[in-house]
């Protein structure tokens, strides 16, 4: 039997669900997972009566619930050692972007929902300047903290992929999805972002999601 239940939207679309289940599986946590269709009004029936926010992910674990994407990677970075840089110069930096991840970018986010089946294709209309500032300002974190701390490896923090990466890896996505290119740096970021094995079986299951589970809202992006 398991310890508890992870509960995410379509993975198709849910930036947020691929957050708590990258978090859980790096942690190793045995919980079964729950997939519910994300409903075409932003508010899943079916969320609403598990899940305290209304919103996925929702995580419980021997007992104890947690949610919010990033209340569930500290959750998980307590269970599983060497989620967060262990430096603390390291550290504050890892969990001052993971801060800003999940309270900002709004502009991007509403512009280029997450969707794992789009391939480099970016909006017809262009981008506006309130994007390019975030893009730019992404760009800007993934550089510097890959240039200060990431000599070890391919990730923000070196050889670890931990918790500011899966706190980013939709954004990576977006990216990839949107046809964004920064910098080289950020670019060889991206792909190995996308390359890593837990991102991939998100993929792999997502492209066998149920076609019916599709969208306009987030399909329909031109
Ligand atoms: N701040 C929340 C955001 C979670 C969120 O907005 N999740 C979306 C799916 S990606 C959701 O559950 N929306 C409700 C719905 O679509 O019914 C977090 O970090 O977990």
């Amino acid at each position: 039997m398991s310890d508890g239940i992870l509960v995410i939207g379509t993975r198709r679309y849910s930036s947020w669900s691929l957050r708590g289940w990258l978090a859980v599986r790096l942690a190793g946590l045995d919980v079964r997972e729950q997939v519910i269709p994300l409903a075409d009004n932003g508010e899943t029936a079916a969320i609403r009566t598990i899940s305290p926010n209304g919103k996925v992910p929702y995580l419980e674990h021997c007992g104890v619930a947690v949610w919010e994407s990033l209340a569930i990677c500290e959750y998980c970075a307590e269970q599983a050692a060497g989620l967060w840089p262990a430096d603390p110069r390291q550290r504050a930096y890892a969990r001052s972007i993971s801060a800003e991840m999940h309270a900002g970018f709004r502009a991007l986010r509403q512009a280029m929902p997450m969707n794992t089946g789009r391939e480099n294709t970016p909006l017809v209309a262009g981008t506006t300047q309130d994007i390019d500032a975030e893009i730019s300002r992404i760009d800007g974190i993934w550089t510097e903290a890959r240039l200060d701390f990431g000599a070890g490896g391919p990730f923000l923090f070196g050889a670890t992929f931990g918790m500011a990466d899966v706190m980013f890896a939709p954004i990576v996505s977006r990216f990839l999805s949107y046809g964004i290119s920064p910098s080289p740096e950020s670019q060889a970021y991206m792909t190995a972002v996308r390359a890593h094995p837990l991102v991939d079986e998100w993929y792999q299951k997502a492209a066998q999601e149920p076609k019916e589970w599709r969208q306009a809202r987030f399909e329909d992006i031109a």
